[in-house]
């Protein structure tokens, strides 16, 4: 059986969503053809012939038919929610033991990576899509270790935007004032793609990053450049924009400064 269009499986979480929505239209298939063939059945069987005068048996009010028409639909509803909430619950659990925190804070229009574990960031600025080429070398990038359970917790800074790698098939509202969590597994090595879901203003288009999944040794790597490049602690929360985007700090006008921030 093919992923029905979707991406490779490359997480834990993927395989889930794979399967959901794999098994979800063989039975919407099912159901259809099973349907379009009593209605082809119907009108061809029950067709108005040469010489036919009369109207056929009318069936109205027919309380068993009725009711199939109104048991069988519920069931089906049933079935697609015990299935898809069985799956969410799943996907959403943190209760599991992990193995590393990623805390990703997301801001208008790019993304601050906490390795919590490592305790230390890597942070970004948007990426300014201009029609040229090798973008994507200049998008702050996510590294995780293959095999490992990441708990991801998500915060905003200033407006409401989504988590998501696609690859992953794995997608969360990052929402100011609330912690969202969730935890995955990469299971192959490799380079994705990174995105915000959710319109967050004039450059979401461009929040974008790549994800890169390695063997724990270039993953510990990483950890030893970004302290090596004084990027260690963990960036807040609730820490001012300008003082985050230090390219754009000085294209922006500081706003000015009043009260706590
Ligand atoms: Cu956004």
């Amino acid at each position: 059986m093919s992923n029905g269009f979707l991406p490779n499986v490359v997480s834990d979480s993927g395989r889930r969503v794979t399967d959901l929505w794999v098994g979800s239209w063989i039975a919407v298939l099912s159901v259809g053809v099973i349907t379009w063939g009593l209605m082809l059945y119907a009108a061809v069987r029950f067709r108005k012939r040469k010489g036919d005068e009369t109207l056929p048996v009318q069936l109205r009010y027919n309380v068993p038919m009725e009711l199939l028409y109104t048991v069988i639909p519920v069931f089906m509803v049933a079935v697609f929610f015990y299935y898809t909430a069985r799956d969410e619950a799943a996907l959403v659990d943190t209760s599991t033991k992990k193995d590393l925190t990623v805390s990703v804070v997301a801001k208008q229009w790019s993304w601050d990576f906490n390795y919590v574990d490592s305790n230390v960031h890597e942070t970004g600025v948007h990426t300014e899509l201009d029609g040229t080429t090798g973008k994507r070398a200049q998008m702050p990038v996510l590294y995780l270790p293959v095999n490992k359970r990441v708990e991801f917790v998500l915060n905003a800074r200033d407006v409401i935007h989504s988590f998501w790698v696609p690859s992953f098939m794995m997608k969360m509202d990052m929402l100011p004032g609330r912690t969202n969590k969730f935890q995955l597994t990469p299971t192959q090595v490799g380079t994705f793609q990174g995105k915000c879901a959710e319109l967050c203003g004039a450059y979401h288009s461009q929040m974008l990053f790549m994800v890169k999944v390695v063997p724990q040794a270039e993953y510990d790597q990483e950890m030893a450049r970004l302290k090596s490049i004084g990027n260690e602690g963990l960036i807040p929360v609730d820490v001012s924009r300008e003082e985050m985007v230090p390219g754009d700090a000085n294209k922006i006008p500081a706003p000015a400064r009043t009260g706590s921030n």
